[in-house]
């Protein structure tokens, strides 16, 4: 079922604290969130971009030529996990822009004022292709704790490679839930299969969501609930990336220091890479391990009849909307 769309107001703008660490990590404990605009060099998003692209349009997925950059879908839409979506996800995993992202200096500089020094990203990082008229697989509210555990101080910075206004399915969060523990979960068909079941305290506050720009970066530690917008935009994708930076000197888990999925080895990965520079470079941090709770991440049993019923609704009707968008008759 797709659930009705709350009301979203604006996001606080945080650049005033950009060079002040004690009012940032004040405002983060205050909202549980922190939005900056601006903050990375389009240049270096709009060369990750055209990377994925060249690679989306390579597998079909999106229209080659000229309008390749923006990323006019033209398959039948997939979801994070399917078999057709490794064909892209594998080979964007071994961009060495994408990794490099992770460590832009304006980024650093950012993470270290808000969590101190030493304070450095996980090797896992997430690229999201999330496919237009797919409502049903929109990332659903959650909390990273139980997908990432370790340290609840884990910081992640979302990201978006182009403009990402509302209607395109940006990030939206609810300010203040960091403060409601770690909630509950229930089944959902989106990213990592899981959401938040909300305690009535939070059902009343208000989501925060911004129309991003290129250049925008979200900040949110490891308890906030957040969500994505569906990606209402009658043909592009939204492509955008998240990585997770932790203090120094605290837990994380073995996944974290795995690529997303964990289908290739880092020695693959970095086959075609020109510099060494960001290979390995959490072997010299700061950070103890800590095995996986698997009881943190688990669903009622009786969710998994509940999955398979989902599942099946939303393939026949994803086949039937993609059908009837592309009739000849079609207008839009
Ligand atoms: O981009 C999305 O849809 C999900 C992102 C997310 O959940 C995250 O960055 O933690
Ligand atoms: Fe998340």
């Amino acid at each position: 079922m797709i659930p009705e769309e709350p009301d979203y107001l604006p996001m606080k703008v945080a650049n005033a604290l950009l060079a002040d660490g004690p009012a940032l990590q004040a405002r983060m404990a205050e909202d549980g969130y922190l939005f900056f605009r601006d903050l990375l060099p389009t240049r270096v998003l709009h060369a990750l971009r055209e990377e994925v692209t060249g690679i989306l349009s390579d597998i079909g997925w999106i229209r080659g030529g000229p309008e390749r950059l923006a990323a006019e879908s033209q398959v039948l839409p997939c979801r994070e996990g399917e078999p057709r979506y490794f064909e892209a996800l594998d080979r964007i995993q071994c961009l060495e822009r994408f990794h490099a992202l992770a460590h832009e200096p304006a980024l650093l500089q950012l993470m270290t004022l808000l969590l101190g020094e030493g304070a450095f990203p996980h090797p896992l990082g997430v690229m999201r292709l999330v496919f237009p008229d797919n409502p049903e697989v929109t990332t659903p509210p959650h909390q990273d704790y139980r997908n990432n555990q370790g340290t609840p101080r884990l910081t992640a910075a979302w990201i978006p490679l182009a403009d990402c206004p509302r209607h395109c399915g940006p990030l939206a969060i609810l300010p203040g839930s960091h403060r409601s523990g770690v909630l509950p979960l229930s089944f959902h068909l989106g990213p990592g299969n899981r959401q938040a079941v909300l305690p009535e305290s939070l059902m009343h506050t208000a989501w925060v969501t911004e129309d991003f720009r290129a250049g925008d970066v979200l900040l949110f530690p490891a308890l906030t609930v957040h969500r994505a917008l569906p990606n209402q935009h009658p043909t592009r994708m939204r492509l955008s990336v998240d990585f997770r930076y932790q203090p120094a000197g605290e837990p994380l888990t073995e996944q974290c220091l795995r690529p997303h999925f964990a289908r290739q080895s880092w020695e693959d990965i970095y086959r075609g890479w020109e510099s060494t520079r960001l290979q390995y470079y959490w072997q010299e941090r700061d950070y103890s391990l800590v095995p996986w709770d698997e009881s943190l991440h688990a669903l009622p049993a009786d969710h998994w009849d509940q999955a398979l019923r989902e599942d099946m609704i939303y393939e026949r009707t994803r086949q039937r909307r993609f059908r009837s968008r592309n009739r000849p008759d079609h207008e839009d």
